[in-house]
């Protein structure tokens, strides 16, 4: 199996890296930058959870008329930036599985607007990309991926199974929907408090306040999850296990907003609120997390009486 992944962030870089290191025939589709230049000269170097270090060399494309047919392609490119990169790379991805693995609400509709066959599901492994050409593997944790839209094939045990060979133990699950909404109540728990806060994920299941931040914002957005027909049954006890699995890690939207990048604040907290707006159900907690997000990051329109 060929595989394609789009987006050198850090999930992408990781994701990259370890299908490369066990020998599955990979290649990154990215654009320029000091990191995706280092890979290309250098390789890339992947420091594992368990400490060990190891170096892999990765065929990079940043010119989607370069692309190689792919068998599949992991989407890991910034909720914000799914559309542009999909419309990009369009003619590279038609013949593969696309599948995205993203933080976030919308990704799987505009994959599934651009391409026939369409996977969808979560990830929680943390990473981070230390230095160009450096990805760190912060976090162990749970990925799941089931068909969203196309032919009933195996494709996501294909797909799957492939991962995990690769290290990434992957569950193939039948409603991507559900897992997807119960990775946003995580992320919504998780996310801008330890971004805003500038704490690492552990804060939010050893300390009080923490905790009770993670608490309101993950009960007030499962609400959104249940007039959305999603079953979720313990979200907070999830989140927390994510927090404690996760404790040393530097959560996405805290590396974007340190970074000066923009965040994923509208996919998560942003499309709560705007589907709590939708059932009519109120969401204080996620709307206020959102607009400090937006007022600390770069991308704040400044427009009013956003979701
Ligand atoms: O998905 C994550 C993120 O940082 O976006 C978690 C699971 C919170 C790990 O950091």
């Amino acid at each position: 199996m060929h595989v394609g992944v789009l987006g050198a962030g850090s999930m992408g870089s990781l994701f990259a890296g370890l299908l490369a290191a066990a020998d599955v025939e990979t290649t990154l589709l990215a654009h320029g930058g000091d990191h995706v230049a280092a890979v290309r000269e250098r390789g890339l170097r992947i420091e594992r959870a368990d400490g060990e270090r190891e170096v892999v060399d990765i065929d990079v494309v940043t010119d989607p008329a370069e692309a190689p047919a792919l068998d599949a392609a992991l989407v890991f490119v910034k909720s914000h930036a799914t559309a542009d990169a999909a419309d990009e790379w369009r003619d590279a991805l038609a013949g593969a599985h696309v599948a995205t693995l993203q933080n976030g609400l919308g990704n799987a509709e505009a994959l599934a607007a651009r391409f026939d066959s369409v996977l969808a599901g979560t990830t929680s492994h943390g990473a981070f990309v230390e230095k160009p050409g450096l990805v760190r593997h912060a976090g162990v944790g749970d990925t799941r991926l089931g068909r969203w839209c196309g032919p009933s094939d195996d494709a996501p045990a294909c797909l799957a199974g492939t991962l995990s060979a690769a290290g990434v133990d992957t569950e193939v699950v039948a409603a991507p929907r559900t897992a997807l909404w119960h990775k946003v109540l995580v992320n919504v728990g998780i996310n801008a408090a330890t971004a805003l806060a500038r704490v690492e994920n552990g804060a939010l299941a050893e300390r009080d306040s923490g905790r009770r931040l993670l608490k309101r914002a993950v009960t007030e957005a499962a609400r959104v999850a249940r007039a959305e027909g999603v079953a979720v049954d313990d979200p907070v006890e999830e989140t927390v296990t994510v927090a404690e699995r996760t404790a040393s890690n530097v959560s996405s939207m805290r590396q974007d907003l340190e970074a000066g990048r923009e965040t994923e604040v509208e996919a998560l907290h942003g499309a709560v609120v705007a589907r709590a707006v939708e059932h009519d159900l109120p969401a204080p907690v996620n709307r206020t997390l959102a607009d400090l997000v937006r007022l600390a990051g770069p991308q704040d329109s400044g427009s009013s009486g956003r979701g």
